[in-house]
């Protein structure tokens, strides 16, 4: 069944169908290189920096701390944790470092694994606009890998009707919290852990990893039923919809095809493609906007040794891409073309 493209929305007509049966409509869409999340900061949480993070023991018979170490890591050799206690602990992790959320879009995203006592022990997150004097609950901004349903009970903390991470996570998971009602502002972020006096895993806690600041880029595309015998139905996806990763794994990184460059950049009147591989291959080589529109395509079959040359004269200055699709994959590479 063919859909027909109407501005944003993509349009299926189905015709008639019998009570009771069922349609699925699968199709696959795919985002432009250049469209993607910002990041605005990045923390790998591979050294206990001083001047970034601050490790707090509150109370309890235990006196825990968050400590960096290799014991369960998301990325890198080192993460943040805290083990479990069988005696009480309460013990917080401060990223001190003030973030400014620019974007309108603004999120946190971090790395976290946790095998606590099920909805006894365990930790959630609060974030700062003022530094540090005032802590704001965020439960409801949680946007994916959200909290236990049913909370945590109330003596762990000390805090009524407290939401927690708790139970079992099972390896690490992302959790996205929408910062949008604080954009433009400076933040700071908590994490803080507790247990009571009995029933713990000591070989497992909390470990945190991976924590990201983006303004996010997504596509949180509604789906329609319209049919003739009543109004409209409509659902959003959950979590957003599609989230689409900052720049560092995508266009920035420029992956290489070993044997292929593109130069000069910045380049006036002509750009090169040189291809210097033993093996014959096909490639297509496109010149393209920001927006993905194509300016210039050249098919190459069973090339070796080659240099395309690509004329620049007609095309404006600005960023464009030069997009190299083989059989390995596609090479995209921003270019510079000056006046
Ligand atoms: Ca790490
Ligand atoms: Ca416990």
């Amino acid at each position: 069944m063919m859909a027909t493209q109407n501005g944003d929305q993509l349009q299926w007509t189905i015709g008639n169908m019998a009570a009771g049966t069922e349609l699925e409509i699968t199709y696959s869409l795919a985002t432009s290189v250049v469209h993607g999340s910002d990041l605005l900061y990045y923390q790998p949480c591979e050294e206990d920096n001083i001047d970034i993070w601050l490790k707090e023991y509150v109370d309890g018979a235990n006196q825990l701390f968050f400590e960096v170490s290799d014991y369960k890591v998301n990325s890198g050799t080192n993460a943040w944790g805290i083990l479990n206690s069988d005696t009480t602990i309460r013990s917080n992790l401060y990223l001190i470092e003030p973030v400014t959320l620019n974007g309108d879009k603004p999120i946190l995203r971090f790395s976290h694994s946790f095998n606590t006592e099920y909805r006894v022990d365990g930790g959630f997150v609060q974030v700062s606009t003022d530094y540090g004097v005032n802590w704001l609950d965020v439960r409801d901004k949680l946007f994916r890998e959200p909290y236990a349903l049913g909370g945590i009970q109330y003596s762990t903390f000390s805090v009524p009707n407290t939401v927690a991470f708790t139970g079992a996570s099972d390896g690490f998971i992302d959790t996205y919290i929408d910062l949008s009602e604080y954009a433009g502002q400076d933040i700071v972020v908590r994490w803080l852990f507790a247990c009571d006096g009995n029933t713990a895993d000591v070989t497992d806690g909390w470990f945190i990893d991976d924590v990201t600041f983006m303004d996010m880029y997504n596509y949180n595309t509604e789906a329609c039923v319209s049919f003739d015998q009543g109004a409209d139905f409509c659902d959003l996806p959950g979590g957003k919809g599609t989230f689409v990763e900052h720049s560092t794994t995508g266009i920035d990184q420029e992956p290489t095809l070993e044997g292929i460059n593109v130069y000069p950049n910045p380049a006036q009147e002509q750009l090169y493609v040189n291809i210097d591989r033993a093996t014959p291959a096909d490639y297509q080589i496109t010149l393209t906007s920001l927006e993905g529109k194509a300016l210039w395509t050249q098919q190459l079959h069973g090339a070796t040794y080659q240099t395309v040359q690509i004329p620049l004269q007609q095309t404006t200055m600005g960023l464009y891409l030069i997009k190299i699709q083989s059989d390995e994959g596609v090479f995209v590479k921003k270019v510079v073309i000056k006046p």
